[in-house]
């Protein structure tokens, strides 16, 4: 952990899609794995709090979990709320809106009202949280939640509020094509501090509001509201816990799972991809390169492997199915094309999340990692890869879309590529393949070490600290006490 100093002495109320639980096999609840809450836990653990989501349709949801210091405020939706709130206009508008319209947004009445009504239930719920008599900070996450700040602001007015998006924020000209801008960015406007993962999201949104909203101006990194109130934003790249991703890959079980990985793919270049499947990840352009590399190169088909891992996602939204089945016809494809028999297939393909030392396990073995998103906000899997391959002495090459914002932290020290441009993504992973030894382990040396120094305690610190000082300067003298 980079910095172990908690910006806040108040309780702190997340308010998030998802709760930060999940339910073992034999039923027992335990904290969830991924890194927010990993990076909460510290931060939770000193001042305390609360958490609110959606309960994800399991009942029984216990009001706290053993090692997790904060009260869960589960919420069931309805059918009606899941389809339009989560499915609907989350993922069918605004997912493919902020991805610079990979897929084209659908506009329905009926989801927006969902969405008003669903992020209205979150803010009721906080409303009712209890912590004490000091006035919490709400911090309230992602896209499924942008109405929510200005809802939560009407109900405690004293609160340092803020929000973080972990998606990209679009261009203005995209962003307008949305009916209901003004709402959405009112809704975020009512926090004391707005976050994003880099300067170009956080810019995009400052050149939103001052075209949207009458009155508005950008100053710096502030922007100043008609009626005079301030409101900060700021560009924190999220990460990942360096520390645990770095014992995680010297962990005997996956040094066990490495040992058969290296038996079962002797002699052979290996490529990995590790996301969740969804159209932004630019999985189907990643196989048409790998087709072409294969056609070009005769002599590397014997050598050569590219293992696919999909976690299944939103297998509910239509876009999400069709992928599904194109990739694995594409999958189907290139194997009946290049497997000879007797031989070993080319693609690798798991459709499954898999456990995290069998994922350590795949990144210390990849020669090459395929990070090829046609859009990402930040993409955690490019900093998981090079923090597994130091920790393991490995020097394999991180193949890095430029249109993810983990891009602008690695720099050149990534291979960087333009997964729109097929044919010359394939060239690139010939490029791959001729770096020296030493340069290669030089590269993953020096983006192991960005990881570190900007690990995900170092964003949770940021980010709390963004919202103290933005709420410090709106209400100097009444910070610290409750409004209501
Ligand atoms: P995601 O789109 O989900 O997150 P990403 O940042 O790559 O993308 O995180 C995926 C996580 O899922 C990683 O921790 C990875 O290890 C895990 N994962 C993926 N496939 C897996 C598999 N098959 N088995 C097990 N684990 C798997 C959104 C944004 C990103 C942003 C994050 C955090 O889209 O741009 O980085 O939020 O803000």
């Amino acid at each position: 952990m980079a910095d172990a100093t908690v910006p806040t002495r108040r309780p702190l109320v997340v308010v998030a899609n998802r709760l930060p639980v999940s339910q073992d096999d034999d039923g027992t609840w335990q904290p969830s794995a991924g890194g927010l809450v990993t990076a909460m836990r510290p931060v939770i653990e000193e001042v305390g709090g609360a958490w609110i989501g959606w309960d994800g349709g399991a009942t029984g949801v216990p009001d706290r979990v053993e090692g997790f210091n904060a009260d869960l405020h589960p919420l069931p939706l309805s059918r009606a709320q899941i389809q339009g709130f989560y499915y609907g206009f989350s993922n069918r508008t605004l997912w493919p809106l902020f991805h610079d319209l990979i897929r084209t947004p659908v506009i329905e009445r009926r989801w927006w009202r969902s969405y008003q009504e669903v992020n209205r239930r979150f803010a009721e719920e906080a409303a009712r949280i209890e912590v004490g008599g000091e006035a919490p900070l709400f911090w309230i996450q992602d896209y499924h939640l942008m109405l929510a700040p200005e809802m939560i602001r009407a109900l405690h007015p004293a609160s340092p509020i803020g929000f973080f998006l972990h998606i990209p924020f679009p261009p203005p000209e995209l962003f307008a094509r949305l009916p209901w801008r003004k709402e959405l960015l009112r809704g975020l406007l009512a926090s004391d501090a707005v976050g994003f993962h880099t300067a170009r999201y956080c810019d995009n949104f400052r050149r939103s509001v001052s075209r949207v909203i009458p009155g508005a101006e950008v100053d710096g990194d502030e922007i100043v509201l008609p009626e005079g109130r301030r409101v900060r934003t700021g560009a924190h790249p999220i990460s990942i816990d360096a520390g645990e991703f770095s014992e995680l890959a010297v962990d005997p079980e996956t040094e066990r799972e490495l040992a058969d990985l290296r038996e079962q793919f002797a002699g052979r270049h290996v490529f990995l991809g590790v996301d969740r499947l969804d159209y932004t990840k630019g999985i189907r352009h990643r196989l048409e390169a790998i087709e072409l590399l294969l056609e070009r190169n005769p002599a590397l088909r014997e050598r050569f492997a590219f293992v696919q891992i999909a976690v299944p996602s939103r297998d509910d939204v239509k876009e999400y199915r069709d992928l599904r089945t194109s990739v694995e016809t594409e999958v189907g494809r290139i194997n009946g094309r290049f497997t000879e028999p007797g031989g070993d297939v080319p693609v690798h393909y798991l459709y499954r999340g898999i456990p995290k030392p069998q994922l350590a396990a795949y990144y210390r073995l990849a020669d090459v990692m395929c990070v090829t998103p046609l859009k990402d906000g930040m993409n955690l899997v490019a900093k998981e890869f090079v923090t597994c391959q130091d920790a393991g002495e490995g020097a394999g090459v991180l193949l890095l879309s430029e249109f993810t914002g983990a891009a602008l932290e690695f720099g050149a020290d990534a291979v960087a590529c333009n997964p729109f441009d097929v044919e010359g993504m394939s060239f690139l992973m010939e490029t791959c393949l001729e770096l020296e030894h030493a340069d290669r382990r030089d590269r993953v040396g020096r983006m192991s070490a960005r990881v570190r120094e900007n690990d995900v305690y170092r964003w949770v610190a940021d980010e709390l600290s963004l919202i103290e000082e933005g709420a410090a300067a709106r209400t100097p003298e009444g910070s610290g006490t409750r409004g209501t």
